[in-house]
């Protein structure tokens, strides 16, 4: 069993989509194991984003994830790191496969209505950043 930690991002929240991506997890049979909602600050955001700290678009994105509400989860079954990324898609939408959530919603390489951890190393970091032990068990 693995977990991984899913977050709705504020576009993904301003345009009505919770519904929409909570329901695909449940049929694609990951569990939900801890969920809610939180308005980042921007300290929250760049300490969560720090791995790409030197990457052009860091004060853009850090920017986006603090602008307003985001729902984080925990994600538990097994492999879930990948198979939510698969049902996630590639960063970019334009590039992302057909039926993933990017594919049908995200607007652009930004807002891109939702992240997934990428290793269980940056899942465990991602989990334990928004979650206490007891929240997840
Ligand atoms: P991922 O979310 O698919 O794992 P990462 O490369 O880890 O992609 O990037 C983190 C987030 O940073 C992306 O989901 C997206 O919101 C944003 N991002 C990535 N690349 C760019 C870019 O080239 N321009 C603007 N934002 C970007």
């Amino acid at each position: 069993m693995q977990q991984t930690l899913a977050i709705v991002k504020p576009d993904g929240v301003a345009r009505n989509l919770i519904g929409e991506v909570v329901a695909r997890i449940e049929r694609n049979q990951l569990a939900i194991k801890a969920m809610k909602m939180i308005h980042m600050s921007r300290a929250q955001a760049e300490g969560f984003y720090a791995v790409h700290k030197e990457r052009p678009f860091f004060k853009d994105l850090t920017d986006f994830m603090c602008s307003g509400p985001a729902v984080v989860m925990i994600l538990q079954g097994e492999n879930a790191i990948a198979r939510w990324r698969e049902m996630m898609g590639a960063t970019n939408p334009a590039d992302a496969a057909d039926g993933t959530i990017r594919r049908d919603f995200a607007t652009d390489i930004e807002k891109n209505v939702v992240h997934g951890s990428d290793a269980p190393e940056t899942a465990a970091f991602e989990t334990g950043y928004f979650f206490s032990g007891l929240e997840r068990n």
